[in-house]
């Protein structure tokens, strides 16, 4: 690393922590990780930068995870849709993902990561998308969709309280309540 990289201004770093659920080394780091992925001209004004999505999800942390366009596009402030993220976007988002955050504070951000569609709650179709995800593209590990409508019927049946067919936010945080292993398994750890 050249010592050219610019420095988290102090009181910047202070307001960052207030923030957020990291710790000022998982944001200094952060800094770090994110000015890696602009040119060393564009690292001069980090804060006013976006990077794009295909540049993040370059992030073995985020490569590996089946969601990681989801993830992009909900932490992304970018009005264009294109899932781009500035500095504070992607501090947004490791603190949603870091040990600290509270459960209730994942489980909003899960939810808002399955709705697919971002119409607010988790239909039929975002279900399947969210089963296709987890299951992986392979023709192997895909369910028939016998199966697929078997497995939509249990999800319903556990968590569509008032019977309207779809899940909302408040459902889905019941279920997920029932989870203790999910806040651990909801994670991006630098
Ligand atoms: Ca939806
Ligand atoms: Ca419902």
């Amino acid at each position: 690393m050249g010592g050219s990289a610019s420095q988290l201004p102090r009181d910047l770093l202070g307001e960052y922590q207030e923030l957020t659920f990291l710790s000022k080394q998982e944001i200094l780091l952060a800094h770090k990780r994110f000015s890696e992925l602009l040119s060393k001209e564009e690292r001069e004004s980090i804060l006013q930068k976006r990077v794009p999505k295909s540049q993040i999800l370059t992030l073995p942390e985020l490569r590996a995870n089946p969601f990681r366009d989801r993830i992009c596009r909900v932490f992304s402030t970018s009005e264009d849709g294109d899932g781009s993220m500035s500095f504070e976007d992607f501090l947004d988002m490791l603190s949603v993902f870091s040990d600290s955050a509270t459960s209730e504070i994942k489980s909003h951000y899960a939810f808002r990561i399955f709705d697919f569609d971002d119409d607010g709650t988790l239909d039929r179709k975002d279900l399947e998308k969210l089963v296709n995800c987890l299951t992986g593209e392979g023709d192997e590990t895909r369910l028939s969709e016998s199966e697929m409508d078997q497995l939509i019927q249990n999800i319903l049946e556990e968590s569509d309280i008032d019977k309207d067919g779809t899940i909302n936010l408040s459902e889905f945080q019941h279920v997920i309540s029932r989870s203790p292993d999910f806040a651990s398994s909801f994670k991006i750890v630098l």
